[in-house]
Parts: C-alpha cells; structure tokens; sequence
C-alpha cells in the first residue's frame, strides 16, 4: 500500500489525529461488508476504493490540481456538477458520515445540529479529511436551516459559494434556479479560467448522465426476488460515486450490472427467497454511515432500496441531452435538478408519490422511514409519509437515526419486531 503520509502533511492535516480515523474505519469496514457472503465480484473495485479512501482519489484531485485544475467540494445533490465538469473542474462531494468528525464539529455549532453537518464541519475544522483540506472552494446550499448557517462558519477558513435554492416548484422557482445555474457558471468560470461553452456543457451533461445511466442499472438488478446484491453493498456503490471520476464510476457500475444480471440469469442471490424486501427512506447516508443496512440484512431482509439523496434521487432523472445553446441547457438542467424531492420543498407531495413507486418497483414488504437526529424537515415530513403508506397498505416503520453507535441495540429490537411482524 502506497504511503500517503506526506501527502497528508502537505494538505496541513492532523497527522496525529488522522491516524485514529485510519486504526477505525478498516474494523469498521471488515466488520459490516468483509463479513458477507457470496458477494459479487465487482466489489472488489468499491472495497479497494475504501481500503484507500484517504489516499488515491485525494491524489488523483492534487494531480489535477497541480495541472492547474480547480476541485469543488459540494454538500448537495442540487449542485449541478455538470457546471464544474464543463469548465474543465473536478466536483467532489464532501458529506461527513462518521461521528469521528462530529466533536470537531460541535465546537462551533449547536449540539442540536443534525450530524451530517457536525461532521462535513468537524471533517473541515478537525483536518482529518483530505477531501476537505484539497476543495479550493466549497459549494453550499441553502436547503436547511443548519447548512446555510455552516456555510457561514466554514466561509472563515475556505472560499464558499452558496446556491440559493427555491423552497417551491412553481414555474417562477424552475427560473430562479436557472438564473442561480447562470451565476454558478460565472463563479465556476472565474475560479477555473475556463469557459463554459455548449459545447463544454452538452459533453459534461452527457457523462453525468451516462454515471446516472450505470448507477440506475444497478438499481434495476436489486428489483430481482431474490435480490443478486446486498443493500450494503449497493449502498457504498452509490455511496463512491460521490467522490470518484464519473466516466469511472459508470464503468465499474456498468462492470457489477453486467456481472449482477448474469447473476439473476443464474439464480445467483446473496439473500435466500422468501427473505423480507425493505426500502429505507429519508435522509442520506454519507460514507461510512452503513449503520441502518447493516442492522437490517444482519436482521435477516434485503434492503432493496433507498430513497434517498444517496439512492433514487441521485440518479433518476437525466438531463435532456437534445438542447444546443446554453440558454437550452441551462433550462434542461434547472428542470432536471427541480425534480429532486428533497424535504426542504413545500409542498413535496412528489416524494410519497416516489415512495409508493419504488415500493412497487422493487416490490417491497415494508419501509424503513429514517431520519437523522435533529434534521427536522424529514422528521416533519416522517408523518405524512408514514400516513401515505398506511394508506397504501405498506407496513412502515418510523426511525431517527444519529452516527454514534448506542443506540444501535435499540434499532435492533425494533427493526427485529417489524420484520417479525412483516413475517406475519
Ligand atoms: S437534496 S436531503 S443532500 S439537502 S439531513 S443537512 S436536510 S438537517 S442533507 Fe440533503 Fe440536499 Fe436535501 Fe439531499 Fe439538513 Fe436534514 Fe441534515 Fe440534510
């Protein structure tokens, strides 16, 4: 394994530091997936990638860098990556998934912060992270209330731009993302010295889509009974391309959906028939927060799919390809990026409308509905779609979730009594 430790120290990281997230994360790690069995071959490409997480990719970005190249860090699936990609930038993205950031993190926000901002700010602040020591600019949002004042806290120490994103989907709110896809090109520009031409962004808008494409083929195998890839396994696929070159990551994906549907030809399942098919809805799971499907396929069920940022909503839905102009391509994009379901909307009756989709799609016996600790627009929303799905006929549990581990025998039992009650 190569040495990176210069590397690090050259990023200005806590060595010192850094070095118990490196003694953690590999148990972590061999606990939750090296612990399956039958998994698919083309794992080995996503387990490599952890085994290295810290050191390859960061230094493909400095490589980049050092090329004169610009890296964006962004927190959000609205950020339109296609943007960076076109002006010849690197978008990568920075969510913190581990509690290991979060005391950093609570030393300058609220403890009743949700932990996926205490972390992306304790990973910043700690200098434990070198995808957040290499960003030369950060790209926020303004979906919550806890981001869009981190953005303030993390605009002391790093360039920050701020999308300002639409709270409705009115036809006015398309075109105010628009003119905020207008201005994020401007800033890109600037930044990168590049400009941002049609052609640039048709080329951009074609990779994205074409990672999009292999991710949603993925997807498509785990609609298989009995499913050929575990949850966990499907989730740290999505949970990757976050952070990997696209043209890359559609490669491997389309690689395991290749090996995936010879599998279902086969009869090939790492879960026996019969075993109960979940979906886990709600607020994204930042690597490595592989705590919720670890519990549940540890439980006995599949989890079969996520409606989540890190799920569903990070590939369904392409950019249309067809337009020519920038003034076409920047409309296709607003249009593309307004149809994410995020809870920061209101109202946003399209995500039940996806929920009892996909329920149907992936023919799922009950769902998961999770959201992190004080992240209360999901909480909030948790009711209507614990509702929806009553209605429906869907068994549903309700859960709130936070990175630190003590909670997980509490999870346990009752996830345990659900899918009892599922076998019902
Ligand atoms: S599009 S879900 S990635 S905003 S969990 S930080 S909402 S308090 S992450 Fe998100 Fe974009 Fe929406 Fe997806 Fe706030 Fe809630 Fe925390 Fe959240």
């Amino acid at each position: 394994m190569t040495d990176y430790r210069q590397m690090w120290s050259d990023l200005g990281m806590d060595l010192e530091n850094h070095d118990n997230l490196c003694a953690v994360l590999p148990v972590a790690f061999g606990d939750t997936y090296l612990s399956q069995e039958n998994r698919p071959e083309g794992m080995a490409f996503y387990d490599f990638v952890v085994s290295e997480i810290h050191g390859v990719r960061p230094a493909e970005l400095i490589e980049h860098q050092k090329n004169g190249g610009k890296v964006f860090g962004t927190f959000c699936i609205f950020v339109p990556d296609e943007v960076v990609f076109a002006a010849g930038g690197i978008a990568t993205g920075l969510c913190g998934g581990s509690q290991f950031w979060v005391p950093d993190g609570e030393k300058v926000l609220p403890k009743s912060t949700c932990p996926l901002i205490k972390a992306s700010v304790g990973a910043r602040i700690g200098r434990t992270c070198p995808f957040f020591r290499i960003a030369d600019m950060y790209v926020g949002e303004t979906t919550c209330d806890g981001k869009k004042k981190a953005w303030e806290i993390l605009a002391e120490d790093v360039p920050v731009h701020v999308m300002d994103m639409p709270q409705m989907k009115r036809p006015q709110d398309i075109a105010k993302w628009e003119d905020e896809i207008r201005n994020f090109i401007k800033v890109v520009e600037e930044q990168t010295g590049n400009q941002v031409t049609a052609e640039k962004l048709a080329e951009a808008i074609k990779l994205l889509n074409n990672k999009r494409k292999a991710l949603a083929r993925v997807y498509a195998c785990r609609k298989a009974d009995p499913t050929p890839i575990s949850g966990k396994d499907a989730l740290l696929m999505t949970q990757i391309a976050f952070y990997d070159d696209p043209a890359r990551c559609a490669e491997m994906a389309n690689k395991l959906a290749d090996e995936l549907e010879q599998r279902i030809q086969d009869g090939v399942a790492v879960f026996p028939k019969g075993a109960k098919r979940i979906l886990i809805s709600g607020t994204p799971m930042a690597i490595p927060n592989w705590k919720l499907h670890h519990i549940v396929e540890t439980c006995g069920a599949a989890v079969v799919c996520e409606e989540a940022c890190t799920g569903t909503r990070y590939f369904e839905n392409l950019v249309d390809e067809s337009q020519t102009t920038l003034d076409g391509q920047i409309h296709a994009l607003a249009e593309r990026y307004m149809k994410n379901n995020c809870a920061c909307f209101t109202p946003n009756k399209g995500r039940i409308e996806d929920i009892i989709r996909l329920c149907k799609e992936y023919k799922v016996d009950g769902v998961i509905d999770a959201n992190l600790k004080f992240c209360t627009l999901y909480d909030t929303e948790g009711r209507d779609v614990e509702r929806a799905l009553k209605e429906a006929g869907i068994p549903v549990l309700g859960l709130e979730t936070d990175y630190v581990d003590t909670d997980a025998e509490q999870l346990r039992t009752r996830i345990g009594a659900f899918l009892e009650m599922l076998g019902e």
